[in-house]
């Protein structure tokens, strides 16, 4: 019952405009699952890999025809006639099919694409809700939310070298106030910003890209937006930061270097490893910071092992780029105490199975798991159940504007809904360390 009878896939495009697939699988029984998939701006060398068609003359060589083709071709060949009920067995079978350790041969895109349809299918054969289908009996926890208010690095094309600057309303009771207090300090800080004339257009991720000069300022900014529009920053709404920092971490000299101020013929001086540490250091005693993602460059472990040391019993200190949803990694950051959380994303690794095993492997340390969008996103919200499904208690899928982001609140907000009396906020004893 329920054997793949054909898959296939169509171009369309992400929240930049930019090419990806939307692959759909079919069984013999007319049942349909459909998953489209996400882009990064700011990837980590140990991702798997993107396949795009290089074909300068169409979408600036970013097309996905290639990928389409293979998801139709030989993907489709491997698992036709085999039961979407078997999400390992037929994730495992890509794996090997494609041979490869990055998933260069078919593309991770093309893999990923294929691996969630099948798991939308099988929610829907078994016409189970996807968290449920995930998750089983014990999905129900709502994540708490990281908002990303204020982009910066990669994200805009502002002066700010930090690319995330976010907010995390984890004193809210219920998730649907969690989203309350979220969308209530974005159009404070809105407010904010056009009264000292600044802009209010957004970033990739929905966030304000005001043209401001220093991380202070943008912290400043977000305390007083969190204050101004009535709530208690730190206790009730904290801070969480993704710096990116490999974007301005300068191979070369071995340091730190704000490269946007540099590229406008600024002079700037770079910063050590142990330098940005004591800088991080001193960002989380003046301001409400209670997490802090990629604050060192992926090669620099050596700076990861210092800042966990200092600050690795009071706030999450999470690997994105450092550990690309990488089982191999994350065991390493375990072995070498960098981190104590991992950001999660299925694109970095290419099909659900692993998705899961690195969730699983993260929360067998007692590490927490944040579940997590790109910054070229669909109206795919898969992500949502997903948290909930794995009981992650968070995620991270950007500002309170744009319907790219906003797809994921939505259906938190009809799975809290569904879940009624069951649903339960994230664990708020998370930072009870600090
Ligand atoms: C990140 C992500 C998502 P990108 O760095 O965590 O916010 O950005 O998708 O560009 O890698
Ligand atoms: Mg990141």
């Amino acid at each position: 019952m329920f054997e793949i009878n054909h898959i296939f896939a169509l171009q369309i495009l992400d929240s930049r405009g930019i090419p990806t697939l939307k692959v759909t699988v079919v069984t013999d029984e007319g049942i349909v699952g459909s998953a489209s998939i996400p882009s990064g701006a700011s990837t980590g060398e140990g991702e798997a890999l993107e396949l795009r068609d290089g074909d300068l003359k169409r979408y600036k060589g970013k097309g996905v025809t290639q990928a389409i083709r293979n998801v139709e071709g030989p993907l489709q060949k491997i698992l036709k006639d085999r039961s979407v009920l078997d999400q390992e067995g037929l994730d495992r079978l890509m794996i090997e099919a494609d041979g490869t350790k990055e998933k260069k041969r078919y593309g991770a895109n093309a893999i990923l694409g294929v691996s969630l349809a099948i798991a939308r299918a099988a929610a829907a054969a078994l016409e189970l809700p996807l968290y449920r289908y995930l998750g089983g009996v014990s999905a129900r926890t709502l994540p708490c939310p990281m908002m990303n208010v204020l982009n910066g690095g990669a994200h805009a094309d502002n002066p700010l070298e930090i690319q995330e600057f976010m907010i995390r309303p984890h004193g809210a009771p219920t998730f649907s106030e969690a989203v309350r207090y979220g969308a209530e300090v974005f159009h404070t800080l809105k407010s904010i910003l056009k009264k000292k004339g600044l802009s209010t257009s957004v970033g990739d991720e929905g966030g304000f890209a005001p043209a401001i000069n220093s991380t202070e300022e943008a912290l400043d900014l977000l305390v007083s937006s969190i204050e101004a529009a009535g709530f208690r920053a730190g206790e009730q709404i904290s801070i969480a930061l993704d710096a990116a920092s490999s974007s301005y971490f300068d191979k070369k000299l071995g340091q730190y270097v704000d490269v946007k101020k540099r590229e406008k013929g600024l002079s700037i001086q770079g910063r050590t490893s142990a330098e940005e540490v004591s800088y991080l250091q001193k960002l989380t005693t003046k301001y409400p910071i209670d997490s802090i993602e990629d604050g060192l460059d992926e090669h620099d472990w050596e700076g990861w092992k210092l800042l966990y040391q200092r600050l690795g019993d009071k706030i999450q200190i999470v690997g994105d780029d450092l550990l690309v949803t990488n089982p191999t990694l994350i065991k390493r950051a375990f072995q070498e105490k960098v981190a104590n959380a991992v950001l999660i994303k299925c694109n970095q690794i290419g099909t659900l199975s692993e998705t899961l095993e690195a969730i699983r492997l993260t929360q067998s340390y007692g590490w927490k798991a944040v579940i997590s969008h790109r910054s070229g996103e669909t109206e795919d919200s898969f992500i949502a159940d997903l948290s909930v499904a794995m009981n992650t208690g968070q995620i991270k899928t950007g500002s309170l504007s744009r319907s790219d982001r906003l797809a994921k609140y939505n259906r938190l907000l009809e799975i809290e809904e569904e879940l009624g009396a069951s649903a339960v906020f994230y664990d708020s004893n998370l930072f009870s360390k600090k």
